[in-house]
């Protein structure tokens, strides 16, 4: 930690994760891919002397810790956040229409994360406290989600096209989580494109060195 002045204390950026979460892998290989320097600080917001609420009163990873201290949340605020600070491999395109195509992606591919954790938290519980038809629901839109994202993705290399960016890695991270958490889903099976899509993305050091560990 340094001083700039009489009153700014000045620390290395932050990112707090644990690193099971999607959503933190996300912001991860964002990081990675745009050659971001930061500490990475693990902490679990389930375990009891979890941190995380002091900073994001929402109690969820990822948070960001910039120099001067402030807090940002959540993961999409913080890869736009990123994208701008540095011009190597911006992951979001600068237009306003592909830039909202490439943040419906993520959207979708959040939303997979989003169900599935919803479902993993369940199955958690006691067995008589578990309810079938939420986890049918939850697991239903993974299905419709994958459905789409495949659909979408079609013939193409990336989920946009030509070009790999944030879509990508949202994608990836999905796929990743899903593989973590529901090994039982065989989404490669039903959707080969997005299986190659995905062994596409473990080619990048920065999806190979952020894969989830329990
Ligand atoms: C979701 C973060 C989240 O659900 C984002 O950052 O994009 N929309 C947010 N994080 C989970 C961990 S995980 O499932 O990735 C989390 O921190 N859960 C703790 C809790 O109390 O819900």
């Amino acid at each position: 930690m340094t001083k700039k002045n009489s009153t700014t204390v000045v620390q290395r950026m932050k990112l707090i994760a644990s690193l099971t979460s999607p959503f933190a892998r996300k912001v991860r290989v964002v990081a990675a891919e745009k050659h971001i320097d930061y500490d990475l600080v693990v902490d679990v917001p389930w375990d009891e002397h979890t941190q995380v609420p002091r900073l994001n009163p929402l109690g969820k990873v990822p948070v960001w810790v910039l120099e001067d201290g402030k807090a940002l949340y959540d993961s999409r605020v913080i890869v736009e956040y990123l994208d701008s600070v540095s011009p190597v491999g911006h992951v979001l395109p600068r237009d306003a229409r592909p830039r909202i195509v490439v943040k419906r992606w993520e959207a979708l591919a959040d939303g997979i994360c989003d169900a599935a954790a919803l479902v993993f938290v369940e199955r958690k519980r006691p067995p008589e406290q578990q309810s079938p038809d939420w986890m049918a629901r939850q697991m239903k839109k993974v299905h419709a989600a994958l459905e789409v994202m495949s659909e979408d993705l079609g013939k193409q290399e990336w989920c946009t096209g030509e070009f790999f960016n944030l879509s990508d890695i949202a994608v990836g991270c999905a796929l990743g989580y899903l593989d973590f958490r529901f090994p039982e889903i065989e989404w490669r099976r039903a959707h080969p494109n997005l299986s190659a899509l995905h062994d596409r993305l473990m080619q990048r050091p920065a999806f190979r060195d952020s894969l989830p560990v329990a």
